[in-house]
């Protein structure tokens, strides 16, 4: 015998047609199913307000009602943070609406009139779905993992949102070790979104969507707030997202960060897919144009030679803490960071060890030449601005 269908759970029946969603709900009780009828958009995201998580296990949705259509239904279940299974129903059988429907999300769609077996059918399929989708949680719970980003578009559209709304700058110090001074603070991105835990994620759920120049334009928004608020004596270091470059926002002499510009070094990483960046001498340019200077990032870890250097020809250059790691105890690394610390010099750029986690990295970095070092010694990024901790002073020879 098989598993009653029951075990699947409730569909939850939203059409504005009273004739309509009574008869898919008669054809899914006949298959075993419990229905619930809602006559509107509103009225289906009442009865899931109403019921417990994971009570509903698939939602059938008419795409054209009055108010609320299924898209933005879909839409505003995803917003619940719900991974429920929508199967969509509609008259006016469009390629372009098929297509949005499942980029928004919804798991299947049909044309009307719906066949009572194909109706059967997709909600059998969307109800295994959300078996499996409630199973995963359940391990991903059970393994202590966080909220994980679910994957269609409405969903990441609004996880996305909620980053953006939440997200916070943290401040890291650049210091010079050897006179004990703050320079610079590195502002690094975060959000209180729990699906979105590190930047790497906000940026990949950003590409995906189109959205990152509204994250770097909400970035450097912040940073500027918090420049007007009071404006410090160190210089702040920003992360720029290569695709942050055909932003007219960066360039535009009334955007909130241009004000600063002077006081702002803009951190490019190597491993950024610069090869994307059309007219990049001519950007770089009138960034410098508007008073930003720029660095290299994570020099040395390796990402894409040296290809875009000379094109960027940065004011500073930023050591990658892989080379940092153990500087002291590794003879070849010390080799290449006094290398690049020479060639830096000689051509007038400025030299940050990043990553510095022990005083003897730190010192190490130093005797090789770098400037300025950054790093969980001296202080983990913070709210601005975190307290600095410095090496203790050398105990003087009487
Ligand atoms: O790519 P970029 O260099 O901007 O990355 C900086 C990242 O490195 C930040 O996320 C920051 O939290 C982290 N970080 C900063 N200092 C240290 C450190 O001393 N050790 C380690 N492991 N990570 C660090
Ligand atoms: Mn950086």
């Amino acid at each position: 015998m098989n598993v009653p269908e029951e075990a699947l759970g409730k569909v939850l029946v939203v059409d504005d047609e009273k004739p309509l969603r009574a008869l898919y709900g008669r054809t899914l009780e006949m298959a075993g199913f419990e229905a619930r009828l809602a006559a509107s958009g509103d009225a289906a995201l009442e009865a899931l307000a109403s019921s417990a998580p994971d009570e509903i296990s698939v939602i059938v949705a008419d795409i054209n009602m009055p108010g609320m259509d299924g898209m933005e239904m879909v839409r505003a279940v995803r917003e619940r943070g719900l991974d429920t299974p929508v199967v969509l129903v509609t008259g006016d059988p469009t390629v372009s609406s098929a297509a949005k429907a499942v980029e928004y999300g919804a798991t299947r769609y049909l044309v009307k009139p719906v066949a009572g077996e194909d109706l059967v059918e997709a909600v059998r399929y969307a109800a295994r779905l959300h078996r499996i989708a409630a199973l995963n949680r359940h391990a991903a719970a059970h393994r202590g993992s966080v909220a994980t980003v679910s994957g269609d578009r409405a969903g990441l559209d609004v996880t996305l949102s909620r980053g953006i709304e939440s997200l916070w700058m943290a401040y890291q110090p650049i210091v010079n070790p050897v006179r004990r001074e703050v320079v610079a603070y590195e502002a690094l991105v975060r959000t209180r979104e729990p699906s979105v835990p590190n930047p790497g994620v906000l940026f990949a759920i950003a590409e995906r969507l189109g959205r990152v120049h509204e994250v770097g334009a909400a970035i450097r928004a912040d940073v500027a707030g918090l420049l007007a608020a009071q404006r410090p004596e160190h210089e702040i270091y920003l992360n720029l997202h290569p695709l942050d470059l055909l932003d007219p926002d960066l360039y535009a002499p009334g955007a909130p960060l241009t004000t600063y510009a002077r006081q702002v070094v803009l951190e490019i990483t190597e491993r950024a897919a610069l090869e994307h960046v059309v007219g990049l001498s001519e950007r770089i340019a009138a960034l410098r144009a508007l008073g930003y200077r720029v660095a290299v990032d994570d020099l040395g870890a390796g990402y894409s030679g040296l290809n875009y250097f000379a094109m960027l020809s940065p004011e500073v250059v930023k050591i990658d803490m892989s080379l940092v790691r153990d500087l002291h105890r590794d003879a070849v690394k010390r080799k290449i960071v006094g290398s690049l610390c020479k060639l830096c010099q000689e051509l007038g750029m400025l030299v940050v060890a990043e990553g510095v986690e022990v005083v003897e990295e730190a010192d190490a970095a130093v005797a090789l030449g770098c400037d300025l070092v950054q790093g969980y010694f001296f202080a983990k990024p913070g709210p601005a601005y975190p307290p600095v901790r410095w090496a203790p002073e050398p105990t003087s020879t009487p």
